[in-house]
């Protein structure tokens, strides 16, 4: 959060972010997808009239998106990515430049995903059973490698309360021809036995290999492990949250009471305080793998990546008046 001025951004900016909010756009990866390009909106939307107040303006667009949802670090990251390479001595020349870094970014994102999904593929055997928690692009990205790899699989959906998002993954799973059973998630530990691989997403990691994602992920990891069932998580290194490499910790996202219980129902169990986590934390003991488009790593050596990737010290453009 900052002080700076609020100036107008484009309108496109504010469809963007108001979508993010209300998770009409979801997903880490779709999130900074959708970062990036409404940057390259704003940078073609800009009336300004000198290269500062272009880059004001920018910055401005930078503060709104990233204000929306605080767990998932694709979003910062995306916006780091499409800044670092913005150059420029006339407005044209940095319109210019914002478009390329923002297609370059987005190009990258679906490479990157690709590229995971093949070694997360690799894990898994033909006639193999998967649990899946949420919704997870990456997640999915393993799926289809293994599927076109010729590999047979079957899954668990679990539902995921409160927004229930299993039901795209399960919608999607059938679509690739995996033979999909949905569950309450409150039943996945009595199916754990029958799964070879309980199969995760990130919204962010953390320097220790903790992982943040969709509540119940951490329920989930403690009763694989106690199971002996391998939990893997797929995430890009777009998820590496590189704020805890000195000391941050990751904000978990508080939504509303009423994605959990309409009001009438609240009134009739006597209106109790209702509490709407969106997110928990893994601790990297209970994590096997993570899966990246740069391979697989025990979460505990993530941090060498994590470094690589990002230094110690990344830029934060949407704090900057
Ligand atoms: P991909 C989702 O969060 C889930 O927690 C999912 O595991 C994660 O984003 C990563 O998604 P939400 O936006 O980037 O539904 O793998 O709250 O698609």
């Amino acid at each position: 959060m900052t002080d700076a001025p609020e100036r107008e951004v484009a309108e496109e900016v504010s469809r963007v972010a108001e979508d993010i909010d209300t998770m009409e756009i979801r997903g880490a990866a779709t999130i900074a997808d959708a970062a990036a390009r409404a940057l390259a909106a704003q940078a073609d939307a800009s009336e300004a009239e000198s290269p500062s107040a272009f880059l004001d303006e920018l910055r401005a667009a930078a503060r709104v998106l990233h204000d929306t949802r605080p767990t998932a670090v694709s979003l910062p990251n995306a916006l780091r990515y499409v800044f670092r390479d913005v150059r420029g001595a006339t407005v044209e020349e940095l319109r210019e430049s914002v478009r390329e870094s923002a297609a370059e970014f987005c190009e990258r994102l679906d490479t990157a995903q690709h590229d995971l999904g093949r070694v997360g593929a690799n894990r898994l055997r033909d006639g193999d059973t998967i649990m899946t928690h949420c919704h997870s692009t990456d997640v999915l990205a393993c799926v289809e490698g293994a599927v076109e790899q010729g590999k047979s699989l079957s899954a668990y959906a679990k539902e995921t309360r409160p927004r229930n998002q299993g039901h795209i993954t399960a919608d999607a799973l059938s679509e690739m021809g995996v033979d999909v059973t949905l569950i309450v998630d409150s039943a996945a530990r009595r199916y754990l036995n029958d799964v070879d691989h309980v199969l995760v997403g990130a919204d962010s990691i953390a320097a220790d290999g903790s992982v943040i994602n969709k509540i119940g992920t951490s329920g989930l990891a403690v009763n694989a492990r106690d199971r002996g069932t391998p939990i893997v998580c797929a995430a890009q290194t777009i998820k590496l949250h590189p704020g805890t490499l000195t000391g941050h910790t990751v904000d978990i996202e508080m939504r509303d009471e009423s994605e959990v219980i309409d009001p009438e129902t609240a009134e009739e169990i006597g209106d109790p305080e209702v509490l709407n986590p969106a997110f928990d934390v893994t601790p990297p003991r209970y994590v096997d793998a993570i899966v990246t488009e740069r391979g697989q790593f025990p979460p505990e050596s993530i941090v060498t990546l994590m470094r690589e990737l990002f230094g110690e010290s990344p830029i934060q453009p949407w704090e900057q008046a």
